[in-house]
Order: C-alpha cells, then sequence, then structure tokens
C-alpha cells in the first residue's frame, strides 16, 4: 500500500500534512512513548514521504494485529459533505455488496452507488466499532498470512475469538498485552494532545514476537487526527453527538481491556 521501507531501516509513508502535523506534536507529548519515532519528512522520484521509525525491526517473526479505534470512523465534516454535496461512490458500494448483498438500500441498488457517510456509517455498525469504540481491522499470523476478513466481527464473543487466535492462547501475551494498554490508558489522560484532539481512524498496533516473547502497542495512522478549538476539551469516553467532535477512544481502549481480561479466563 503506501508503506515503503526506507534506507535507513526507516519506514517511509505516503505524505499527509494532518498526520505530518500531529507526529511533529506528538514526539514533544507525554504519548511519544506509544508512537513511531518520526524522523521528518523526504522527498523520492518527486513524491513526498514521511519518514517513521520500523516497528518491526529486530523482530524474527511478528505477529500483528490492528485495531481501529473509535466509536466512529468518519470525521463530522463528512455529514456536512453527504448533506452538501454528496458524491456517489461505485467503489464503497461494491465494497458494500460484497460483504453483504441486502445491504444497500432499492434507491443504492438502482445507482449502484452509496455516500461515503453512509458506506462509513454501514462499516461501523456492522462491526465493532459503533458498540465496542474499536474494530479489528486486520491479523498476520507467523507465516506472514494475514486475515483481514473481520468485517462482521462485532459481537463480544466474536472479538474474543479472535483476540484468542492472535495470542493462541498465551497468557503472558495476553499479560503483556494487557499491562500495555493499562499504561496506554493512564498516559492517554496525561497527554496534551490527546485532550486536544480528535483522533478518528486511528489505529492500535499490537505486535508480539514468538521468539523473543515481546510484545508491544502503537498508535499509528494520524491521517484524520485533528485539534479541536482551544476552549474545548475532549472526554473520548462519552458518547458522540453531531458537533462534541467525541470520538469514543477511551471507550474503546476500556473495551479492549476487558475483552483481554476474558480472553485470559478462557
Ligand atoms: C476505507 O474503508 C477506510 O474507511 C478508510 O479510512 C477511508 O479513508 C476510505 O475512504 C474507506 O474507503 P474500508 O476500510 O472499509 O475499505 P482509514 O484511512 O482510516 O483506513 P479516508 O480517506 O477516510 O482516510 P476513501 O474515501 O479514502 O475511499
Ligand atoms: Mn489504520
Amino acid at each position: 500500500g503506501n508503506i515503503q521501507l526506507g534506507e535507513g531501516g526507516e519506514v517511509l509513508k505516503r505524505f499527509n500534512e494532518v498526520e505530518d502535523t500531529c507526529l511533529q506534536a506528538l514526539m514533544s507529548d507525554t504519548l511519544h512513548q506509544f508512537v513511531p519515532r518520526y524522523y521528518g519528512h523526504i522527498s523520492r522520484n518527486g513524491e513526498n514521504y514521511i519518514r517513521l521509525e520500523d516497528l518491526l525491526s529486530g523482530l524474527k517473526q511478528p505477529i500483528i494485529m490492528d485495531c481501529k479505534m473509535g466509536i466512529r470512523t468518519y470525521q463530522e465534516g463528512e455529514i456536512v459533505k453527504a448533506r452538501t454535496k454528496a458524491t456517489i461512490r461505485t467503489d464503497m458500494y461494491q465494497k458494500m455488496v460484497k460483504v453483504d448483498p441486502t445491504a444497500p438500500t432499492e434507491e443504492e441498488n438502482a445507482q449502484r452507488g452509496v455516500t461515503k457517510l453512509r458506506y462509513m456509517q454501514w462499516r461501523d455498525n456492522t462491526s465493532s466499532t459503533s458498540t465496542l469504540g474499536f474494530r479489528i481491522e486486520g491479523i498476520m499470523t507467523e507465516n506472514g498470512i494475514v486475515r483481514r476478513d473481520f468485517n462482521k466481527t462485532r459481537s463480544k464473543e466474536q472479538v474474543t475469538e479472535a483476540l484468542l487466535l492472535f495470542t493462541k492462547r498465551q497468557a503472558h501475551i495476553l499479560e503483556a498485552y494487557l499491562s500495555r494498554l493499562g499504561a496506554l490508558k493512564e498516559t492517554l489522560k496525561e497527554s496534551a494532545f490527546f485532550k486536544s484532539h480528535e483522533v478518528i481512524g486511528g489505529s492500535l498496533l499490537f505486535v508480539h514476537d514468538c521468539l523473543t516473547n515481546k510484545a508491544n502497542i502503537w498508535m499509528i495512522d494520524f491521517g484524520k487526527t485533528t485539534p479541536v478549538p482551544d476552549n474545548m476539551h475532549l472526554k473520548h469516553d462519552v458518547p458522540w453527538v453531531e458537533g462534541n467532535r467525541e470520538d469514543g477512544y477511551l471507550l474503546g481502549l476500556v473495551s479492549l481491556i476487558s475483552l483481554f481480561h476474558v480472553a485470559i479466563m478462557e
């Protein structure tokens, strides 16, 4: 996709102004320990890239899970766009039909398209995003096999099942993740960046290595993370109503912690 390997063992990600600004700010925030190290940007073959620490460097057999955090994955501006200048997306209609042929309305079938807002809301409601405040986007197991078929993984039981698959029920790995999730929660509460930013579409990347027994989590993907006005402080653990900018990031983190607890008991 939009990730490449750089020369100094770093990772190059397609440049995005919003993400670049966030990463810069994060380097001097308490959250820096949960964010890949940022080395500025670089231009290569006429394309601009963000240079980031390679989170997999030194790992022999990394096992990876990407969880997209928050109770919604679209920005409030998407609602405005749908109301004022709705673009009909055929690609999103097709992605929708592939997962559930009965999902589109008669009108959507007739136009063979949906608005981005409609697609994103459908994705959030079909997965665990709306109810649990996060969803599993993908899991890569040791032989490099990637599973991305978690679109309809919605209930606590289904998510727990996926966590057990990801960790192979290894108690020390589950415990290492729990401890890291707890530390992240405490750090988020202290973070000036977190108070002042609406975090949409950001992921937690879970990485462990069967050979070294190390397990870690990282905050990644800040392309839709935006500052709120100076007089506004987000709580991240209250429901979203249009205009309050709340993302439910902490609701998702609390769900994850509780489901890792359930997984340990299984
Ligand atoms: C994707 O849907 C993700 O929601 C992307 O969000 C989003 O990109 C894409 O919108 C949308 O098609 P699937 O994951 O179901 O394929 P993210 O970047 O957070 O992964 P945006 O642009 O919203 O960041 P389009 O408009 O880029 O296609
Ligand atoms: Mn992501």
